[in-house]
């Protein structure tokens, strides 16, 4: 039972399981991936939902994966099997049959609720119904939609200005949800628009916007068909996005090199099962990194210098048979200053800043010498960290001087999170919308967008501590436990005075909330969407660029579901009434007239409705992929960036500590205990040590610690972790996300892009009190 004034607790609860721990696998996937896949399914759903949807899944004419954006096959898709273990285990998540009912918020507080780790949350089945918390209440109990929308609407115009409310939006809206969404923010009047974004690619999309001409990657899925060298920076493919193994497999049978660089060993990285193919179910697998560059955390700027400064001597051993210097005459700035520092780079104390030995430095370095078609991968082992956005200019550097973009084989290929965060950006789910976009509104619509920037996630998080917010409305996503700092923002989110949520699950973002607390349900990306009668899909655009239709086939757990679009809809009306200049019930009853609007307003989404209706969607124009940099300030040409290595300064009990994904999560879903490949089970309240540390430090394998950060002279406190010996670089350390965000400082952020820099926090480690 609760205690009087309680408050529900901001974090899991500080208990343990049952660890034991196994070797870490040299190889991903295979059968035990697809009978853990299939398990998950057959037990949340039921024999039929589950297994009948996995076929619909990434088919043409089918739905999209709600999971990762890795693009789907142009052509020959698999006619049973265009999914991956972590695709099923999504769709097990979503379409289980149990609900939450009335009776279920009846019976359990919501402090009781908190108390609950964030898997059992998770569990308790789909919201099946709206549901408001009071001022004062304990219990969320049902509320009509009718009454939803107009209390939130009446708050919404109560406010001073509508500079206090936030928009959030997590990575799985639709293109066509998101376009409402940002539509109804802006006539409403406000550009606080935070995304998960800020907290995921915005390094990158910060760097490409500058450095090529737009935030996007510039390679298709063919390319990795084609091509030389595919290099992985900061990216765990096996776990984060499993059918990019499908690629690399196939890039490797047509001789193509693959250079990992990575802290960890991740088995997704070194070989690969197919589950899909007769010689991976026999349990033949393909050996995928041809060189493994275990770098220590955040040592990537000094390892990219050090292969510039590598291919810079070979160039002039050979000139003209290195550099592409054609490429850098006719499509770049900036190359004489950028080579006169590369010139004096030391390799040695670059290779001893990244923790790569100097003799596998060349070896990479050899590898890409005299290619370039020559591919870059990368993800938040990149981007979260204080140099996010120059550690991706210097990726930009690296294949300006080899020329390896523009043309097929080649290019930079950011690997997206969420199934359709690229969309959200793309249908302007952005808190700096660019004038050209806002002009366009204004054209098309006859209102007055507002011109000033909003609060991106970490300036929403901020401003809510601060009480400049005073309603928090997010469009998915749990906020609380993605976002940094949990203690803090637990404290911002209960200053607020309306906390809503559009959500297919319960998390821990609904626990913790402001004086009242909504939480709106809606349909899932495999749910059938049903308006007047008829079956309708939505869109999405994946990592490359691709839009393509999705089409939900399972029956709703409930006839109370909202789709995302009407949810927006109906709340534009509540709240702005006579005041719209917009036909909001056309949208609400029609996705085609989303997209109609869509193709007016956005650049690239001409004739909309008939090009989504192609099997297999279209390509979204971008420039770079045809060689051509349309920079703001440099015309048409891509600059070199000059950048500075990051300097640690680092106490002697300091270490470095990246938060990383197990295999078995959605970002803050958790599907289960299992870091299978790591070989971690039943437990995440884990710290990954170097054996070598764990000894200097007195401890053993298996010792309880509590972790701290004192970033602004301000402790936090990760308590009862457990140690676990493991080949990552000394005084590197690794915890799992969400359980290590208490630890992330909210003023540690990446320089430009604001991010989070959740894969390096300094952290020190004692023995457990308690
Ligand atoms: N199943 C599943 N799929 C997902 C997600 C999920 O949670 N589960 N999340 C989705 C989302 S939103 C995203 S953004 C992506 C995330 O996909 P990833 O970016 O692959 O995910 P992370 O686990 O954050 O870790 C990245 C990798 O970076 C390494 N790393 C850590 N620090 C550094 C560093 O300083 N340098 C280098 N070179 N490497 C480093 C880690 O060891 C790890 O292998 O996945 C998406 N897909
Ligand atoms: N320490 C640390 N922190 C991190 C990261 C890290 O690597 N380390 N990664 C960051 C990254 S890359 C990201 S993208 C963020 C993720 O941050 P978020 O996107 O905010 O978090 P998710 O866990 O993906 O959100 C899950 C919730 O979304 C809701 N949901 C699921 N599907 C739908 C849907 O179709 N519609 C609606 N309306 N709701 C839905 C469910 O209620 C579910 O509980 O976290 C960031 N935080
Ligand atoms: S790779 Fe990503 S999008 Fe594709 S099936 Fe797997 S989880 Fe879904
Ligand atoms: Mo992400």
């Amino acid at each position: 039972m609760s205690k009087e004034n309680e408050q529900p607790a901001a974090e899991n609860p500080e208990t343990l399981h049952k660890l034991t721990v196994s070797q870490p696998k040299k190889w991903a996937a295979g059968m035990p991936a697809v009978t853990a896949a299939l398990k998950d399914v057959f037990e949340e759903t039921g024999a039929i939902r589950g297994p009948g949807a996995l076929f619909s899944m990434n088919q043409k004419g089918g739905f999209d994966c709600s999971s990762c954006a890795w693009p789907d096959p142009d052509d020959d898709r698999s006619p049973v099997a265009e999914y991956c273990e972590n695709g099923a285990k999504a769709l097990a998540e979503e379409a289980t049959t149990k609900k939450l009912t009335p009776e279920f918020f009846a019976q359990n507080a919501v402090v009781d609720l908190a108390k609950l780790d964030d898997m059992e949350i998770g569990k308790k089945g789909r919201i099946a119904q709206p549901v408001y918390l009071p001022k004062g209440g304990t219990h969320y109990q049902p509320i009509s939609w009718h009454d939803a929308f107009h209390k939130i609407g009446d708050k919404l115009n109560s406010l001073a200005s509508p500079n206090e409310a936030a928009f959030y939006t997590s990575g799985r809206t639709s293109n066509e949800a998101s376009f409402v969404y940002q539509l109804f923010v802006r006539e409403y009047g406000t550009n606080n628009m935070p995304d998960c974004s800020n907290m995921c690619h915005e390094s990158t999309s910060t760097a490409l916007a500058e450095a090529i001409g737009i935030g996007k990657g510039t390679v298709t899925l063919n390319d990795f068909y084609d091509t030389d060298v595919i290099i992985i920076m900061g990216q765990n493919p096996g776990t984060n996005h499993p059918r990019m193994l499908t690629a690399l497999e196939k890039a490797k049978n047509n001789g193509s090199k693959i250079i990992a660089i990575n802290p960890l060993y991740e088995a997704g990285l070194m070989a690969f099962k197919n589950p899909q193919t007769v010689k991976g179910i026999l349990g033949f697998s393909t050996q995928l990194a041809d060189l493994y560059l275990q770098v220590q955390i955040n040592g990537d700027m000094a390892l990219l210098k050090a292969l510039e400064k590598l291919l810079y001597d070979a160039e002039m051993q050979e000139p003209g048979k290195v550099f592409d210097r054609q490429f850098i005459e006719k499509s770049t700035v900036g190359y004489e200053e950028f080579i006169s520092r590369v010139k004096h780079f030391d390799v040695d104390a670059l290779c001893a800043a990244a923790g790569v030995p100097v003799e596998q430095m060349k070896q990479a370095a050899d590898t890409i010498k005299h290619k370039s078609k020559i591919i870059i991968c990368w993800a938040m082992g990149i981007t979260q960290h204080k140099n996010g956005v120059n550690a991706v200019k210097e990726i930009v550097n690296l294949t300006l001087l080899k020329g390896s973009i523009g043309k097929a084989g080649a290019g930079l290929c950011p690997v997206r999170g969420h199934s359709n965060v690229q969309g959200n950006r793309t249908m302007m789910i952005y808190d700096k919308p660019y004038k050209k976009q806002l002009d366009k509104l204004k054209e098309v619509f006859g209102f007055e967008p507002p011109r000033e920037h909003g609060y991106d996630v970490v300036g929403s998080i901020k401003a809510m501590h601060e009480g400049k917010l005073k309603v928090f409305f997010a469009m998915g996503g749990n906020f609380l436990s993605a976002t940094p700092d949990t203690t803090f923002t637990a404290e911002a989110m209960r200053k607020l005075e309306m906390s809503v949520h559009v959500s297919t699950k319960l998390n821990r973002s609904h626990l913790v909330h402001g004086e009242e607390a909504i939480i709106l349900p809606t349909l899932s990306r495999s749910d059938k969407d049903v308006v007047h009668g008829e079956d309708q899909f939505i869109s999405c655009e994946n990592s490359m660029g691709v839009v393509q239709s999705s089409k939900g086939i399972l029956e709703p757990i409930s006839e109370e579901l909202l789709n995302e679009t009407q949810i927006v809809c109906e709340l534009a009306k509540a709240t702005l009434g006579s005041r719209t200049v917009i036909d909001w019930d056309k949208y609400a009853n029609s996705y085609d007239a989303v997209r109609d609007a869509i193709g007016q307003v956005i650049p690239g989404f001409e004739n909309y409705n008939q090009r989504v209706r192609l099997p297999g969607g279209f390509y979204l124009p971008n420039a770079p992929r045809e060689g051509k940099f349309e920079t703001e300030e440099f015309k048409d040409k891509a600059p070199f960036t000059i950048t500075q290595l990051p300097d640690h300064q680092m106490a002697d009990d300091e270490y470095m500590m990246t938060t990383i994904r197990s295999h078995d999560q959605f970002n803050t879903t958790i599907y289960g205990m299992q870091d299978r490949y790591r070989g971690i089970h039943n437990e995440r309240r884990v710290i990954f040590m170097n054996p070598k540390d764990i000894a200097k430090a007195g401890f053993i394998q298996g010792d309880k610690v509590d972790l701290f950060n004192y970033h602004d002279d301000i402790e936090r406190v990760a308590r009862l972790f457990i140690i676990v010996p493991y080949n990552i670089p000394e005084r590197n350390t690794a915890t799992y996300y969400p359980e290590g965000n208490v630890l992330v400082p909210i003023n540690s952020v990446a320089e430009k892009s604001n991010c989070p820099t959740s894969k390096l926090v300094f952290i020190k480690i004692r023995k457990h009190d308690g």
